[in-house]
């Protein structure tokens, strides 16, 4: 969750015809991971799970039409996002106008011509390559490589009804560079960005829950928003994190409180009420960083 890897490019072919089926995967068989259904109900089903990135949809089927299953694909949040691009035996201007206002980006006429049909399925991954690395760079912050401030702000939003809906504690922790200042002051500000990337790559690799996520919430400050968390777990949670950051031994002469680079974690934890706020969250995680520079640095306090 803290790191992004490629992921392999996947297709959903929907369409009540075996023959065509076979026909279509073996153009595609190179081109990522297929999934195929006979019909739109088990088609819809399975774009639902699976999350294709290209869908081939037959117009011609019986109970269900192409047509509607790109309605219902358009309409449901996990698919709305695929490239659906139709197949059918009827060509010309009507057929085409109405698959495009259905939704689809392509056309792809039967029968079929199988250089034709994988360019255009080519083109439209890459459509959907390019699509994923903007949503990608959106939510990263450029210097370390970790989530951003807005992404960090949806995804607590998100955490938080979580929380209320199903009543587990939620914890939070806010990490701050010690005498970053004096860092930067010291050695110039271009070991402080590496400085800042090393910390920061430590503490994503120190956060290991799927569920849980790290960002970089300002300058040199972080936060790890802790699902189903106490106040205990996340206090040695920091604890943990002070001492990965101590272990790096990154010199830092210019620190009144070690001779190495340390942080300073604030953590709070929320059991579910119906007061409860996000901002009384942050506000009890800050003001427990505050606490923590105050009695020294370089520890964790709740
Ligand atoms: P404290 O222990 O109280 O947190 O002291 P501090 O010096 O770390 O805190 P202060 O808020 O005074 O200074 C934070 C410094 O972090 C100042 C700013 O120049 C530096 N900083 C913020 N973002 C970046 C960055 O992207 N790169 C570098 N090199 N420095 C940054
Ligand atoms: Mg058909
Ligand atoms: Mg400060
Ligand atoms: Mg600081
Ligand atoms: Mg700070």
């Amino acid at each position: 969750m803290n790191s992004a890897p490629e992921e392999q490019s996947r297709i959903l072919i929907i369409d009540d015809s075996a023959t065509s089926i076979r026909l279509l995967s073996a153009i595609l068989k190179d081109l990522g991971r297929i999934w195929f259904a006979t019909s739109g109900e088990a088609g819809i089903a399975l774009a639902r799970e699976h999350r294709p990135h290209v869908i081939l949809l037959d117009v011609e089927m019986p109970l269900m039409s192409g047509y509607e299953v790109c309605r219902v694909l358009k309409e449901t949040s996990e698919t709305r996002d695929a490239s659906i691009i139709f197949i059918t035996g009827q060509s010309g201007m009507e057929s085409e106008i109405r698959a495009l206002e259905a939704g689809a980006v392509d056309f792809i006429t039967k029968p079929v011509n199988q250089p034709v049909a994988k360019a255009r399925v080519c083109t439209q991954l890459n459509v959907q390559r390019q699509a994923e690395a903007l949503v990608r760079l959106a939510k990263r912050d450029g210097l370390t490589g970790l989530f951003n401030r807005r992404y960090f702000n949806e995804m607590i939003e998100l955490e938080f009804s979580r929380h209320q809906r199903q009543g587990h504690v939620l914890g939070l922790a806010l990490i701050d560079i010690d005498h970053f200042k004096a860092f930067n002051d010291g050695y110039g500000h271009l070991e402080g960005d590496t400085c800042l990337s090393m910390v920061a790559q430590t503490i994503a690799l120190a956060t290991q829950r799927p569920s849980e996520i790290v960002a970089r919430y300002g300058g040199e400050e972080f936060v790890a928003i802790l699902p189903h968390t106490t106040l205990e777990e996340a206090s040695k949670y920091g604890a943990w994190l002070c001492e990965k950051i101590y272990d790096l031994k990154i010199p830092h002469q210019f620190s009144s409180c070690a001779s190495v680079v340390t942080i300073s974690v604030g953590v709070a934890a929320l059991v579910p009420s119906e007061n409860s706020t996000i901002r009384q969250l942050i506000n009890a995680a800050d003001h427990a960083l505050y606490r923590a520079k105050a009695a020294g640095r370089n520890r964790v306090i709740a």
